[in-house]
């Protein structure tokens, strides 16, 4: 079946308007995704017919609410192939779910000497929260390094692990530079040392097919927002055996079974990691653009995107004074690049005007700006609603900065 991008246009009302007079050309999709109708429709029908707080009441909304709350759980279980629904835990996002596990995980297994590690492709959010666990346990952060495309050097990280390695924690796909890594061959490797292995799918759900038993992971977290989801949700997947062993992340309601001065009893997985009133209407919105997701071939798709990123990464080159950063052989959905001269907020500026949406900066990733020598980059990023006509626009407007940078 072949991928009829205008007929999908249609689901997402937000794209078709104009921005300073030109039609909307939106290329942040690593930021943020758009939502479709149907996701939107789910959070609206929440409010107007089901509001209740789940997991409390005996009356009809409220066993209504939590019947859809833990109805999206199972779609999210069904998504990613969890063999268990109590091992999906629904969190803020990404970030909270990395430092959920490294303050519950971590805080239980890294002593003074141990080491982490990750790679030199991670986001702020898979940085900082190890660098909290090391400063307050002694243990040391270590680093994988990336070659000159943009890939991690696998022969550096086999020998990065170690008995001291307590965790690994590893991007699925770069946001700065779109690098899809062999995820599937490292959690082996580390596996093989015994390491359990945290997967930040953040970018690689919205562009793959995602089985965490395929893939073997011990933890896979993603953020609803990037998915064509709403905001203030994310899932944090972790196999059985972990999240057991774990102490809770944050005390209060519904993480118990019971609370005396004396002691409290914690819940059973996955409530123990749900303090408090969770997000309903997100956790809804989240299963309705997995719904969404479920009505698309993922081999059309697939091959739609791979298709337009590299027409896109054809069509940037011939510009003048532009360098791609990032070329790694194995991409996903981002187009990252410097013009020579031209300050990449500039370039930013200039495409606003024009109507297009991009990001420029460091792309919470400092440190790969920093091993490529750039303050910031432009970034373009690709969502399967866009078109190659879209590329052209950008292209065309990269034309005119260089116009006006001369
Ligand atoms: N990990 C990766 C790989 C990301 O790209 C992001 C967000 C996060 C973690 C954090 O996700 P959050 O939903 O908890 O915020 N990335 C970006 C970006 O590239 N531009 O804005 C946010």
């Amino acid at each position: 079946m072949l991928f009829d991008v205008e007929r999908v246009r249609k689901d997402f009302p937000i794209l078709n308007q104009r921005v300073h007079g030109n039609p909307l050309v939106y290329l942040d999709n690593a930021a943020t995704s758009q939502k479709p109708r149907v996701v939107l429709e789910a959070m609206k029908r929440y409010y107007e017919t089901v509001n209740s707080n789940v997991h409390r009441g005996v009356h009809y909304l409220s066993e209504q609410a939590t019947a859809d709350y833990e109805h999206a759980r199972t779609k999210v279980q069904r998504f990613i192939n969890a063999p268990h629904v109590h091992e999906v835990v629904f969190v803020r996002g990404t970030t909270e779910g990395i430092n959920l596990v490294a303050q519950s995980y971590g805080r239980k297994n890294v002593e003074k000497g141990d080491e982490v590690l990750i790679s030199g492709l991670e986001h702020h959010s898979n940085i900082v929260p190890w660098q909290i666990l090391c400063d307050e346990k002694g243990a040391r952060l270590r680093i994988v390094p990336i070659n000159d495309s943009g890939e991690i050097v696998l022969e550096e990280y086999e020998k990065l692990l170690n008995n001291k390695t307590k965790i690994v924690s590893l991007g699925h796909v770069s946001n700065a530079l779109g690098t899809v890594n062999p995820i599937k061959r490292m959690i082996a490797t580390a596996h093989r040392f015994g390491i359990p292995v945290l997967i930040d799918g953040a970018q690689g759900v919205p562009h793959m097919k995602v089985d965490v038993q395929d893939l073997n992971a011990d933890f896979y977290v993603f953020s609803g927002h990037k998915m064509f989801g709403p905001t203030g949700i994310g899932i944090l997947y972790g196999k059985t055996e972990f999240l057991d062993a774990m102490p809770p992340f944050q005390g209060g309601g519904d993480m118990i079974k019971s609370v005396t001065f004396e002691k409290t009893v914690y819940n059973d997985l996955p409530y123990k990691f749900e303090a408090g009133t969770p997000n309903i209407e997100g956790a809804i919105g989240m299963g309705a653009a997995i719904d969404y997701l479920h009505e698309f071939d993922w081999n059309s798709v697939s091959a739609y995107e791979a298709d337009l990123l590299s027409y896109a990464t054809d069509s940037v080159s011939v510009v003048k004074k532009l360098r791609l950063v990032g070329t790694a052989a194995e991409k996903a959905g981002v187009l990252s690049f410097v013009i020579d001269g031209v300050h990449p907020h500039d370039v930013g500026t200039i495409l606003d005007r024009e109507g297009i949406a991009i990001r420029t900066g460091h792309h919470c990733a400092q440190p790969v700006m920093q091993r490529f020598g750039v303050p910031a980059t432009a970034r373009a990023s690709f969502a399967f609603y866009n078109m190659k006509s879209e590329v052209d626009t950008l292209v065309k407007a990269l034309y005119k900065v260089n116009e006006v940078f001369g």
